[in-house]
């Protein structure tokens, strides 16, 4: 499918058209409800226990999917203010790395030392730790099939905040092209199939910077997961990428092996914050990190690039 073409752009007008609910559709484009800044040229999806056929397909083929309105908008300011309290605790505290994953702090627009990205924040709280609780996330285990599939809440960086803002003393703007399979390499493991799991707290449009992910690139070999770009210090813009429209409350799946980034905002301030979380879903070893845990260079690599 190609999701850049004009055709494809129609295709997905006439999915949508449709206006089925039984197919666990989401009619999230509808010109109706005013919402056409969040519509996008791929179908979205409604997240159950089970996945369709259908949504199955549309993974296999993409690498990617997108389900709208996973957590309600009541429940995104819930996490958020839960996210603030634990971020005043961890800055008050002096903490560096949480497992051995390094915390990047930054500043926000009010000159206030802010986290900018957490780690295993499912560890600090109940709230996190609960979200991942949901059995709707045990449906996407059949995105990869294998019989040991688990939500990594005490593997790789746990449950994952990112906090971007563009302004001259944040730190955290953007992130650069690179595929998130790439650590099982740099921890001297075989690439394992892994998900991740995005769980999106802002309204993030295209036109203001944000996900970039390359449709298809999953399934391309261990030649294109190694080198299509240069890891985390490539921000160019491919001529195949696909920015993704998606709403506080969303929830979208990519496959370890695709190939994505972080734009950064054409604005600076309040208009460019954006804030998501990500969990891992992963297969194969166990392998745990716990606080006598040691950075890997590819957490150093995330941390020192992508100001
Ligand atoms: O912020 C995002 O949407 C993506 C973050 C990401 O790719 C990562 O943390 O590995
Ligand atoms: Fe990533």
């Amino acid at each position: 499918m190609d999701l850049n073409g004009t055709e494809a752009h129609h295709h997905t007008e006439a999915v949508n058209g449709k206006h089925h609910s039984s197919n666990g559709h989401h009619n999230g484009n509808s010109h109706s409800n005013g919402k056409d800044q969040f519509k996008n040229a791929y179908p979205v999806f409604q997240l159950n226990e089970k996945l369709s056929e259908e949504q199955k397909k549309f993974f296999d083929e993409n690498g990617f999917i997108h389900f709208k309105g996973f957590i309600s908008k009541e429940k995104v300011s819930e996490l958020l203010k839960e996210a603030e309290m634990i971020q005043n605790e961890w800055v008050s505290k002096g903490y560096k790395m949480i497992n051995g994953v390094p915390i990047k702090y930054g500043t926000d627009v009010d000159g206030k030392k802010i986290v900018q990205r957490f780690a295993f924040l499912n560890k600090h709280s109940e709230k996190f730790a609960n979200l991942l609780k949901d059995a709707r996330l045990k449906g996407l285990f059949d995105l990869i099939g294998a019989a040991d599939c688990r939500i990594g809440e005490t593997e790789k960086d746990g449950l994952v905040f990112n906090h971007y803002i563009n302004t001259e003393e944040s730190n955290y703007s953007q992130l650069g092209w690179h595929t998130d399979a790439l650590r099982d390499i740099f921890q001297g493991q075989k690439v394992m199939p892994m998900l991740n799991v995005g769980i999106h707290l802002d309204n993030s449009t295209t036109d203001n910077g944000g996900l970039r992910i390359i449709p298809g690139t999953h399934n391309k070999g261990i030649g294109t997961m190694l080198f299509k770009k240069v890891y985390f210090i490539s921000h160019k813009p491919d001529k195949k990428e696909l920015g993704l429209n998606v709403e506080a409350g969303d929830l979208t799946v990519h496959d370890g092996r695709l190939w994505h980034r972080v734009a950064r905002s054409p604005f600076t301030g309040e208009k460019s914050r954006r804030r998501v979380m990500y969990v891992p879903i992963v297969t194969g070893k166990f392998i745990p990190r716990d606080e006598n845990s040691k950075p890997l260079l590819y957490q150093r690599l995330i941390s020192i690039t992508n100001k």
